[in-house]
């Protein structure tokens, strides 16, 4: 009985020390992660102007999106020291921000199917503030969405951060998660007199 229990005591010592991970696959992370893509200017839309009563209005949306892994749920599978960082550009109008919705998803965040205490904890954040974590299963696409019309509202300067501090509470090899990509969409109301529409004057 003795040497069982050692033999025990001896298998969860040689896992322990090889770095046991909470995920089935192993980390391969020579070519795991693709590179970033530069998210560019955001890709903008206007509507016609509409004019009632001298009064003109119409709507910009904006759309950026970042590749950051997939399409398979392990490909760019990132673990604790392969966060997500980097930026969309911010746009800005002299218009009302009518809506910003960040989008992203992912694949493999351990997190529902987990006990709280071991759970996988994905932190997202946008600007300078966490706003969450993937809310996802073992081997499963999600996808989630927030408002973050405050966030842009906030942000003075030409581009706003955008980061998954993935595996948050280890500093070893243990949960993983792959992000598919994040997209941000902004919706502007836009007005003006009508009188301040250029005329080109005719030559
Ligand atoms: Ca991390
Ligand atoms: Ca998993
Ligand atoms: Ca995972």
């Amino acid at each position: 009985m003795k040497f069982a229990i050692c033999l025990f005591a001896l298998g969860c010592a040689l896992m322990f020390a090889a770095g046991a991970s909470a995920e089935d696959m192993l980390p391969d992370d020579k070519d795991a992660l693709a590179p970033f893509e530069d998210v560019g200017p955001a890709e903008t839309t206007q509507t016609a102007p509409i004019c009632v009563d001298d009064i003109c209005s119409y709507t910009i949306t904006t759309y950026q999106e970042i590749d950051l892994g997939g399409p398979g749920c392990y490909d760019g599978y990132r673990w604790w020291n392969e966060d997500v960082n980097t930026y969309f550009s911010d746009p800005s109008f002299s218009c009302r921000l009518r809506s910003a919705t960040l989008c992203t998803r992912f694949c493999d965040a351990d997190f529902l199917d987990q006990p709280a205490s071991t759970a996988e904890l994905d932190v997202v954040q946008f600007g300078p503030y966490a706003i969450d974590i993937f809310k996802g299963e073992n081997g499963q696409w999600e996808q989630m969405c927030w408002d973050v019309r405050t966030q842009i509202l906030d942000n003075n300067g030409r581009s706003i951060q955008f980061v998954v501090n993935v595996d948050a509470t280890h500093n070893s090899h243990y949960w993983a998660v792959t992000v598919d990509y994040a997209s941000l969409k902004t919706v502007w109301d836009c007005r003006y007199p009508l009188a301040d529409i250029e005329i080109q004057a005719i030559p």
